[in-house]
């Protein structure tokens, strides 16, 4: 590395925040979206190295003899974690070094069972499957076995390149439904399902019994919406060795929007997934398993869910890939004053900006549309 600038008044606005009373990690969030660093590198970086440092948002230049990378601070820490040939070359670990450390590179997902299609280039669509009679925006539509197959093969068609199948409703007020009950609703459609589509399928549960019963039949991704909160959930993805989907919630499921209080959202949330990837590690779940979520709608108003969208790419910051799934929620109603058969545009919208935000998963139910909707985007920001 032949010099980096702005890496000193980083670390002194890290140090004096933490004075201030914040923690480490959010002075490092706050400093690092509000400061800019520059790397200057001698000779050319890899053109793939260099794709990636774009894709992160930051500026890169070729001038001379060398090359320039500039941006927040966050996301060149955000490049850092993404760049597994890093410490091999030094430059990275250099670079963490002058930041104040925190560079740590997770091993990419391991795709143990089908890798989705254009994983890693691009935003991966997840189309909802929701065998349920009473889920918020399409209960009941697709509660018979061979309806559910179809839907899930046109979602497929459509560009998904993940279907996510769930037998439970989450809404706030949903009814609870008993282990067997829900297994008994996915198993059917993920096992037909499974014969006739190519792409992966995940298993929305927050219930260990459910989600093996569900593994067993041919899924391939455990989507927790309790944040791996259950031992055994951990024990079930440590064993399999399946990816799986660390979503925060705060609260339960039915009581979750009574009141639900932050002091800082993002912070809280980006601190409540650090602690449940810490636990599920401890518990033998691998780097490579874990995909983050921060759960838009679940124990949130509509201002917190707002600022989580605003500030999305703060979650890439540790390195592991960032779930997004804001299609046809309350938050879009609340916005715009509408019901939920008419929030298509509201979600086009959430879609674009979680493509701006480098989500590396977007769950959507109008998968065609959604699928549009990100190409034209991932179009604008990487190139025809
Ligand atoms: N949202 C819902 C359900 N599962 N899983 C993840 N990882 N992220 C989410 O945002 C998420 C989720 C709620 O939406 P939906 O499945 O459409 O509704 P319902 O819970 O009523 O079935």
């Amino acid at each position: 590395m032949s010099q980096l600038t702005g890496a000193e008044a980083y670390r002194s606005a890290v140090d004096s925040l933490v004075q201030a009373g914040c923690s480490r990690a959010e002075a490092e969030l706050r400093a690092g979206r509000a400061l800019s660093a520059h790397v200057r590198l001698v000779g050319s970086v890899p053109a793939e190295l260099q794709a990636k440092a774009r894709r992160e948002g930051l500026e890169v230049w070729q001038a001379a003899t060398e090359t320039h990378i500039a941006g927040s601070v966050l996301q060149l820490r955000s490049w850092l974690n993404r760049w597994p040939q890093a410490a091999d070359s030094g430059i990275a670990a250099a670079i963490a070094a002058e930041l104040g450390g925190g560079w740590r590179y997770e091993a990419p997902v391991t795709w143990s069972r089908g890798v989705p299609p254009g994983w890693g280039q691009r935003p991966v669509i997840m189309g909802i499957l929701n065998v349920t009679p009473d889920s918020f925006s399409d209960g009941g539509s697709y509660s018979d076995l061979q309806k559910a197959v179809e839907r899930g093969r046109t979602m497929v068609d459509e560009g998904a390149g993940i279907i996510d199948v769930g037998g439970e409703s989450t809404r706030p007020g949903a009814a609870p439904v008993s282990a067997a009950e829900e297994a008994e609703r996915v198993v059917p459609v993920i096992r037909e399902l499974s014969k006739h589509i190519a792409v992966p399928i995940s298993i929305d549960t927050y219930k260990p019994e459910v989600a093996e019963a569900a593994l067993a039949a041919g899924a391939a991704i455990i989507n927790d919406i309790k944040g791996l909160r259950d031992p055994e959930m951990v024990a079930l993805a440590a064993r399999t060795g399946v990816p799986v989907i660390v979503m925060h919630i705060q609260g339960e499921p039915r009581t979750m929007q009574r009141q639900p209080t932050y002091r800082e959202v993002v912070v809280e949330v980006m601190d409540w997934l650090a602690a449940a990837c810490a636990r599920a590690r401890a518990g033998g779940v691998q780097g490579s398993q874990i995909i983050l979520d921060p759960g838009i709608g679940f124990g949130k108003t509509t201002a917190h869910n707002l600022e989580l969208l605003r500030r999305l790419a703060d979650l890439r910051v540790y390195g592991y890939p960032v779930l997004v799934g804001a299609s046809r929620k309350s938050v879009i109603g609340n916005v715009l004053g509408l019901p939920v058969d008419q929030r298509l545009e509201g979600t086009a919208a959430t879609v674009a900006a979680a493509v701006y935000a480098r989500a590396d998963i977007i769950r959507v139910h109008d998968v065609q549309a959604m699928r549009r909707v990100l190409d034209m985007t991932v179009a604008m920001l990487y190139g025809p």
